[in-house]
């Protein structure tokens, strides 16, 4: 009664609405080719904000089982908060999902812990599914502290949610010095952060929580990597970038995952 695994293509700000549109036909068209099972893996996309609306009504007409999200989510619900975009406002065009704390975003703009605890709360009270990014940079790695330092990070964002919120968080480790470099981590080490972070929501929340949480892998996943790190037990998928970006790549992650 392994978890479904997942597939989940972070597109970061690339493809403006009409590429985003033409790469979902021709991926929806790979996957269908290729017979593949959407009950096997679930397969997600996080375009900009600008193409959300775009996907939504492709995925709608042509009753796609691709699933779409969005990179990031406002603390507020609505106001006097220029540029932002409310969990509401995403949940109203279908978004499953959002990514919440990715390292490009605890780097270049001001959101620390405090601030994406409320982006999970928010993301949770709309009915959708935060994706929450956590993973050390290659300080914390070279010092040996890894583990604690994914483990910490996901314990400080989740400690206070109730047991059914727990059971709604997918965890993507993705080790700083990973993301976008072409350096992979090991299989062996993808699964030390996952099993940890899994003891650890079973420490919280009980065994339940804890088996029913995905915890998916990111940092320069291809699909020449894909294959070892998937038949790690805790890894449980993929949040992928760079190799997202081309979608016969994407469909071999797919097929493999
Ligand atoms: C990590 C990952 C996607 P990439 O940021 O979230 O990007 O696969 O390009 O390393």
């Amino acid at each position: 009664n392994r978890r479904i695994p997942m597939v989940a293509g972070n597109w970061k700000m690339n493809f403006d609405h009409i590429e985003a549109t033409a790469f979902v036909q021709k991926f929806a068209w790979n996957l269908k080719d290729c017979h593949f099972d959407y009950r096997k893996c679930e397969v997600a996309l996080f375009p900009s904000f600008t193409s959300l609306r775009s996907v939504q009504v492709l995925v709608q007409a042509d009753r796609l089982k691709i699933n779409y999200g969005a990179q990031s989510v406002s603390v507020t619900s609505q106001g006097a908060f220029t540029g932002d975009v409310s969990a509401d406002m995403i949940a109203a065009l279908g978004c499953k999902y959002v990514i919440v704390g990715h390292s490009e975003r605890r780097k270049y703009h001001p959101e620390d812990d405090a601030n994406i605890v409320d982006q999970v709360r928010a993301v949770l009270a709309d009915g959708m599914q935060p994706i929450l990014c956590v993973g050390e940079s290659y300080e914390e790695r070279r010092q040996g502290i890894e583990l604690d330092f994914a483990v910490g990070q996901v314990h400080d964002v989740t400690r206070d949610l109730s047991d059914e919120e727990a059971a709604r968080m997918i965890v993507a480790y993705e080790p700083v010095w990973a993301i976008g470099t072409g350096m992979v981590a090991t299989p062996q080490s993808a699964q030390d952060a996952a099993h940890a972070i899994r003891d650890d929501l079973t420490a919280t929340f009980g065994p339940e929580v804890g088996e029913k949480v995905r915890i998916l892998y990111g940092g320069s996943v291809t699909s020449k990597n894909a294959v070892e790190l998937i038949g790690e037990p805790d890894v449980d998928g993929f949040l992928i970038g760079g190799a997202a970006l081309d979608v016969n790549e994407l469909t071999r992650i797919c097929r493999e995952t």
